[in-house]
């Protein structure tokens, strides 16, 4: 009875246990499943766009050919992340017609543009850095096929992480317009990656629902501080100043104490008003159209393949 299966499905969560595709799921808990899984997809498939910009103007053979790599990781993470989605009955074309008809989300950050080389290591060190942060505990997400999709994505975001700081590193060691070039991008990139974890804790209306299903580990404030904790030692190894006056340590609390964030900045943003929203979604549709004979020849081929199975 429905009962059982869902008193199942408490005790799975209650122990600590994952919930696998095959168990029964509360609808709301199926909805907001997909719903996270399919916006960390389409953040991963956009995301190739803002450091795809760098790739024909890389500065060398060997920053070419890291950062080729690390947008092909992105697209790798998109398709794991899309297949999660459809182990719980969420469907690839719907999805892509849903982030394209600017129904479903994609992270705020990738809405900011890529004016200089030195963000493409920014976004290494400061986005991946932040997405991390994020991540790791949602490799003990309750939902299991999510759970283990994380446990490789993290290992990349890593190896991309330390790619951004090393090539923050090397910029940083050379000459003044280049060290002049890191510190504009961190400028404009420090407050967007704090924006990343999304709104604070009092207005964010699907925290304590994920932290009771076991989705979300940590609430989003408490991942921000994290992020803050964690990077400020690295801004002073690096040489760089995080643009924020209020930045202080706080013994008392044990964790630095920032500035106010701007969040009727998230929320344009959010709903389509960021500084590239229009470009990255029209870039994205035009991509899936153009791809369309791909998808129709896979169709065909499929077809064929059954056929000749079933002669
Ligand atoms: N941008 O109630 P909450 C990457 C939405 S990393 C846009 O707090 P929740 C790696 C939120 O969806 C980036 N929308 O929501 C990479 C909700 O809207 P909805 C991707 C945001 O889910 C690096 C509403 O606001 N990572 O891609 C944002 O409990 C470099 C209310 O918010 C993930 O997706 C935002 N920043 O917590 C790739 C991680 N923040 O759906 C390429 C997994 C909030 O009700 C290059 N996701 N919203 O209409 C999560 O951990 C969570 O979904 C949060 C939001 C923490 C993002």
């Amino acid at each position: 009875s429905e009962a059982e299966l869902e008193r199942h499905f408490e005790h799975t969560i209650a122990k600590d246990q994952r919930i696998e595709p095959r168990d029964w799921v509360p609808e709301a808990y199926r909805k907001t499943m997909i719903r996270q899984i399919a916006q960390h997809a389409h953040s991963e498939i956009i995301g190739m766009q803002p450091e795809g910009n760098w790739i024909t103007r890389a500065p060398s053979l060997r920053r070419k050919a890291i950062l080729l790599a690390k947008v092909q990781d992105e697209a790798g993470h998109g398709l794991y992340l899309y297949s999660a989605a459809e182990t719980l009955g969420g469907d690839r074309d719907d999805m892509t017609e849903k982030l394209i008809s600017g129904r479903q989300k994609y992270s705020s950050i990738f809405n900011y543009p890529t004016l200089s080389f030195a963000d493409v290591g920014v976004i290494g060190w400061l986005v991946d850095g932040a997405a991390i942060c994020n991540q790791v505990p949602l490799c003990r997400s309750s939902y299991g096929p999510y759970a283990r999709a994380m446990i490789r994505i993290c290992k990349e975001e890593s190896f991309h992480q330390r790619q951004g700081y090393e090539l923050l590193m090397t910029m940083m060691s050379g000459t003044e317009q280049q060290r002049e070039m890191v510190q504009d991008a961190v400028n404009r990139y420090w407050w967007p990656s704090l924006m990343m974890f999304g709104p604070p804790d009092d207005d964010s209306p699907n925290t304590a629902q994920s932290m009771a299903w076991k989705i979300k580990r940590h609430t989003n404030d408490e991942l921000r501080q994290r992020f803050v904790d964690m990077t400020v030692p690295q801004a002073e190894a690096l040489g760089v100043t995080l643009p924020d006056p209020d930045l202080a340590w706080n013994a008392e609390r044990g964790h630095y104490d920032f500035g106010a964030i701007d969040w009727d900045e998230l929320k344009q943003v959010i709903s389509g008003g960021g500084p590239c929203n229009t470009e990255r979604m029209e870039r994205r549709r035009k991509a899936h159209e153009d791809g369309a004979w791909v998808r129709e020849a896979a169709a065909a081929h499929a077809r064929k393949q059954q056929q000749r199975k079933e002669v």
